[in-house]
């Protein structure tokens, strides 16, 4: 495939792990998706809902919940994952085509807990190479609603061994904290992408605002040269949109993950730690 993609921007993302293209999309696509899959979770979910709808819970979460993998009954959903200008950027990063194995709509209502940092891989377990997200802001977003923060310099780090986190802040109880490095917060305005690769840490605030809404679309990849993934993400589609046919599939079972050790304000990891057992989306 011949990819449009300026060299500087593929060299940036396998320099530091992730890449902010603004713009990618349009405001009318993103609105589009916006109330198509805001219709979609107030009528219930359509199957794809996190822990299924209630709408008056008084957990924002649980009135909005993630829609996990909707591509596997969705068109909209599909098409979005096998996008061309997401295919072309992923392709450019390692010069081969990656492999879709992932979509979520996350919706973010006013007064919803974040999601703690995290290291994508962790969770998909691609071998060998790693995973990718290709992630969509469908409004503008900022601190206030939760922006996604990124640690610049842990994209060829291991898989580090997480602490509990705070969860009147996060829904999710995983979190990983390094002692030296400052989150960088990524203010995106409707239609830019974040791609970031499986080690990069990442995670998101609560959304602190009155009335603003932080709505974002997100496909998750593995590389072309990966041999497996975990079991949650089957099945495996190539970018034309076709499927994968025998691919391996790992039981989550736990891997190796790093303590981290600070030694002459040195960051290093004791690798004795294992990944506990783990199904299900990240
Ligand atoms: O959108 C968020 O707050 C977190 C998303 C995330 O961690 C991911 O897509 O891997």
């Amino acid at each position: 495939m011949v990819t449009s993609v300026p060299p500087s921007e593929s060299e940036f993302y396998r320099a530091n792990g992730y890449l902010l293209v603004r713009g990618l999309f349009t405001p009318d696509e993103c609105d589009f998706w916006a109330t198509y899959f805001t219709d979609m979770v107030e009528r219930g979910g359509d199957g794809w809902a996190e822990g299924g709808v209630d709408p008056n819970h008084t957990d924002p979460l649980k009135r909005y919940p993630r829609l996990l993998q909707p591509h596997r009954g969705d068109e909209v959903a599909f098409k979005f994952m096998i996008d061309q200008r997401i295919r072309e950027y992923l392709t450019s990063f390692y010069d081969r085509e990656p492999l879709a194995v992932q979509t979520m709509v996350y919706f973010k209502p006013p007064g919803a807990r974040g999601q703690a940092l995290h290291q994508d891989n962790r969770y998909l377990k691609a071998e060998p190479g790693t995973c990718m997200a290709a992630w969509l802001a469908l409004e503008d977003i900022d601190e206030e609603n939760g922006c996604l923060e990124v640690l610049p310099g842990t994209q060829d780090m291991p898989m580090i061994c997480p602490s509990v986190s705070d969860t009147s802040q996060s829904f999710t109880t995983d979190m990983i904290k390094l002692p030296t490095i400052e989150p960088l917060k990524l203010i995106m305005n409707k239609g830019d992408m974040l791609f970031f690769n499986g080690s990069l840490v990442h995670g998101s605030g609560p959304n602190n605002s009155r009335d603003r809404f932080r709505r974002i679309m997100v496909g998750h990849y593995i590389e072309g040269r990966a041999e497996e993934v975990a079991h949650y993400y089957e099945p495996v589609f190539r970018m034309d949109g076709t499927l994968v046919e025998g691919f391996t599939f790992t039981d989550n079972g736990g891997g190796p993950c790093g303590h981290p050790v600070l030694q002459d304000g040195k960051l290093t990891f004791d690798m004795s730690g294992r990944i506990g057992d783990l199904s299900g989306p990240h």
